[in-house]
């Protein structure tokens, strides 16, 4: 419990329930954004605004750190030219530190990762990479990044592929990919406790009966997701978008967006 936490993206949604719930927990919590945090800190919690693409400063921060939550950058499809600082550049800064500090970091990536797989198909972890937009591959390509340092430098990561985190499920697609806020601050806990990671994957969803994925690193974490969609199957089942493509992949909207293929098996 004495282990300094560093979480970057700190002011975002993802990042200001792993505040509230790792500080709550007794954690030693340093924090980042680019923007201000908008809450009051939990005791002990230090914010430092700052730029991903600074890699001074993020060397700085993540200095006497154990563990590095990385939910910074840009979180939805974006134009390329908008993706590539935070998310390609600011990376490489957050490996670079970690692997000054000799941290581990939890990366959060996508399920925008693998994207363009079909929903009928079940996905384990080690399923190909089929990104469904540059932010995507941006997720993607975080993901290489943390086999690089792992294998040239034994920086261990785990990669959370995070379906769809939110308050609730919002549509029939969320049934599938919903992760509870509560999940998510409990993976992180195991993400900074386990005594040994390597460089894995976790899926971030919670225990969904009609999830697309399975066999990863979960049980070698400790993790076991306590909330469920199922509950919501009567509210959102019948939300659902008309469009082909985006019902098709398990990326949904993504892979609809600017979509332009013509023909497809
Ligand atoms: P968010 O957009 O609310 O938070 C991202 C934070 O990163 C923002 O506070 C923003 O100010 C900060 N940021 C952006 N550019 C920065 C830069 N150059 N330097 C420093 N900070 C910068 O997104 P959310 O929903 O909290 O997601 C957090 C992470 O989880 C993101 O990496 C996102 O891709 C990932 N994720 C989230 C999912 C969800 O359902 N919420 C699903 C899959 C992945
Ligand atoms: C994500 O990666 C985004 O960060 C989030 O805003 C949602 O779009 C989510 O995926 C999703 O697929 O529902």
């Amino acid at each position: 419990m004495t282990h300094t936490v560093l979480i970057t993206g700190a002011s975002g949604a993802l990042g200001r329930k792993l505040t509230s719930g790792l500080g709550g927990a007794g954690y030693t919590l340093r924090l980042t954004d680019i923007v201000s945090f908008p809450d009051a800190l939990p005791p002990g919690a230090v914010f430092t605004q700052a730029d991903l693409l600074d890699a001074a400063a993020i060397a700085r921060l993540a200095e006497g750190c154990r563990t590095i939550l990385h939910f910074g950058g840009v979180s939805v499809d974006r134009p390329f030219e908008e993706v590539l600082g935070p998310n390609i550049v600011g990376l490489r800064n957050i490996y670079e530190a970690a692997r000054l500090a000799g941290a581990r970091v939890m990366f959060a990536s996508s399920n925008h990762a693998i994207g363009f797989h079909e929903r009928t198909e079940p996905l384990d972890a080690d399923c190909a990479h089929q990104p469904d937009s540059f932010y995507g591959l941006s997720k993607a390509y975080g993901e290489l990044m943390g086999g690089l340092y792992w294998n040239k430098h034994g920086v261990e990561s785990v990669h959370v592929r995070i379906g769809s985190c939110f308050p609730e499920p919002a549509e029939a697609r969320m049934l599938s990919t919903w992760l509870s806020y509560a999940d998510l601050v409990r993976l992180a806990v195991r993400c900074i406790e386990a005594p040994w990671t390597g460089n894995c994957v976790v899926w971030g969803a919670s225990a969904n009966s009609r999830s697309f994925w399975r066999n990863d690193a979960r049980a070698a974490l400790g993790w076991v997701p306590q909330d469920t969609a199922d509950t919501f199957v009567d509210r959102v089942a019948g939300v659902v978008s008309g469009n082909p493509v985006q019902e098709r992949f398990q990326g949904g909207a993504y892979c609809a967006a600017g979509y332009s293929r013509t023909e497809r098996d």
